[in-house]
């Protein structure tokens, strides 16, 4: 066996065992997880298209976006009653010591997937479009590996702890992702689901 395909192997047991090892979740702590689940799947087919790896399509993107929106907001809030962790759950205790900015974060995933919906048509960045943005400069734009794109700290859009207006972890309004190349977008709402794990979610192994 390859060795990629041995890591992919790897990749998907592991995924597997993560699904196994919430799978005493009842009630609100269940909703969320699935909600929360059908969020990671459709990252999982917005990502290798964001990269160039599999073929454009911007229903596909709007149809990502609708998915986002429609467990963002107080949808994703009110899946959250205080006290609503301990096992199976990796909720932190800090959703409801820090509430206003977890509610805020959960605010900015709407407006980002609503900016990066309204971008679909607008398709991808070439290496090119993005210029300007420190990492593009030195000629491996993220478009290269896809890896600037992924890194929490990495990519043009920083490391995600900037403000518009006064919200937390919001770099940029739908208005301005709307104009721009729909990776921006993408970028936005991958940097708010791990702006907000990183705070909210205890370490996943
Ligand atoms: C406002 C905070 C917040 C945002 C935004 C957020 N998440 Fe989460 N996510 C959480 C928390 C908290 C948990 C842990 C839930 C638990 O274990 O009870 C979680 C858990 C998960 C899980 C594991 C589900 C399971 O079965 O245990 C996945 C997958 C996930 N999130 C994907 C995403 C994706 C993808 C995004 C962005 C599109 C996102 N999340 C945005 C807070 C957030
Ligand atoms: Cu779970």
């Amino acid at each position: 066996m390859g060795l990629k395909i041995w890591i992919s192997a790897m990749a998907m047991a592991s995924f597997g065992l993560a699904a196994l090892a919430h799978s005493g979740a009842t009630g609100v702590m269940k909703e969320r997880m699935d909600a929360m689940g059908e969020m990671g799947d459709a990252m999982k087919v917005l990502t290798p298209m964001m990269r160039g790896q599999t073929a454009y399509d911007p229903e596909v993107v709007r149809a990502a976006a609708d998915t986002m929106i429609g467990h963002a907001g107080s949808s994703m809030t009110s899946l959250f009653p205080e006290g609503s962790n301990g096992k199976p759950s990796v909720a932190l205790d800090t959703i409801w010591e820090e509430w206003e900015e977890f509610a805020a974060l959960a605010e900015v995933l709407g407006n980002s997937a609503a900016g990066m919906k309204r971008a679909a048509d607008n398709g991808l960045a070439t290496p090119g479009d993005m210029s300007g943005g420190g990492k593009m400069g030195t000629g491996q734009g993220m478009m290269g590996t896809g890896q600037a794109m992924m890194g929490a700290d990495q990519g043009m859009m920083g490391t995600g702890k900037g403000m518009v207006g006064g919200t937390p972890g919001q770099m940029m309004t739908a208005d301005m992702l709307a104009e721009m190349p729909v990776n921006a977008g993408f970028m936005a709402v991958t940097q708010t689901c791990s702006a907000c794990h990183q705070k909210f979610r205890a370490e996943v192994n």
